[in-house]
């Protein structure tokens, strides 16, 4: 097992996350193209179901998006993504026994959502828009911070790397002086390498083999693979076909260090982060 250099506690609001074993995250969309095709309640009760289903199935932290990161997506106002977020948020705070990490750039989100009982702030562009830094400090959660370029709208315009895991630790290592800087603690910092963000196929591959380089940062380290196109690429699968190869890049993930495994398929993912993490504890 890839040894830790870094405190294995990481207090998310309301709860503590043991980092000394791998979790998952369990992926939930409140997109009104994901969930709410039968109206607004439709798309809540079915969004909570979801999440229970997930936590029931292993997850110990739900990932609550409402703005599509997808490439070409609409930008939503920060009305109009507190509206879809906010609601769900407190009925999982309400119902489930679970840490709710927040899919967010918006730092009126940050601010709301903390209030409502969010444990962890997830920002694909690494807190950089106009007062998320001091919006995310003010919450006294933890935040991921993720490498990307650019926007989700043109991130995929030929990225150029002259070396790809360099850059991001590079990205990742100024993100967090900048946190560090605005108020928020090291401590309170899980790094994200971006997998699919403003990167090619090589570079998504090169990336994830030398991820255990990323371990120099000395914070622990989230994944998101789930499904993504990198899988689609190698194998010749349609996003629906893509579950064995999601399986195998998050248990290779974990044997690489992650602490975080960001999944669409939450019971797969627990029996294969359960099975490795059961030999890694043998002795
Ligand atoms: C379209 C394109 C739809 C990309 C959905 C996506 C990550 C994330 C996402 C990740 C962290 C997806 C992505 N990916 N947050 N949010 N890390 N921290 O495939 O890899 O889920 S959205």
């Amino acid at each position: 097992m890839t040894d830790v250099l870094y405190p294995t506690r990481l207090p998310c609001g309301s709860r503590v996350l043991d980092l000394a074993r791998p979790h998952v995250m369990g992926i939930l969309n409140v997109t009104p193209d994901s969930f709410s095709d039968g109206g607004r309640y439709a798309g809540h009760d079915a969004a909570l179901r979801h999440a229970a289903a997930m936590v029931a199935a292993g997850a110990t932290l739900i990932d609550v998006g409402g703005e599509s990161t997808r490439p070409g997506a609409r930008l939503v106002s920060p009305t109009e993504e507190l509206e879809r977020v906010a609601p769900i948020v407190e009925a999982i705070a309400r119902e489930l026994d679970v840490v709710i990490s927040v899919d967010t750039s918006t730092p009126a989100v940050m601010r709301e959502v903390a209030r409502l009982g969010a444990g962890l702030i997830n920002d694909v562009r690494s807190l950089q828009r106009d007062g998320a830094l001091d919006a995310a400090a003010a919450t006294g959660l933890p935040v991921c911070l993720m490498h990307m370029r650019g926007e989700p709208q043109n991130m995929q315009d030929n990225p150029h790397y002259a070396d790809v895991t360099l850059e991001v630790e590079a990205f990742l290592a100024a993100r967090m002086e900048a946190c560090v800087a605005a108020g928020i603690e090291r401590e309170r910092i899980v790094l994200d390498p971006g997998f699919g963000f403003a990167k090619s196929l090589e570079h998504n591959l090169v990336l994830f083999k030398h991820m255990e380089s990323l371990a120099r940062l000395g914070r622990p380290l989230l994944v998101g693979v789930s499904r993504k196109s990198m899988i689609g690429k190698v194998l010749g699968r349609e996003v629906g076909e893509r579950l064995y190869g999601s399986l195998a890049l998050a248990a290779l993930a974990v044997v690489k260090g992650a602490c975080i495994v960001r999944v669409h398929d939450v019971a797969e993912t627990a029996d294969v982060v359960r099975m490795i993490t059961a030999v890694q504890q043998a002795d």
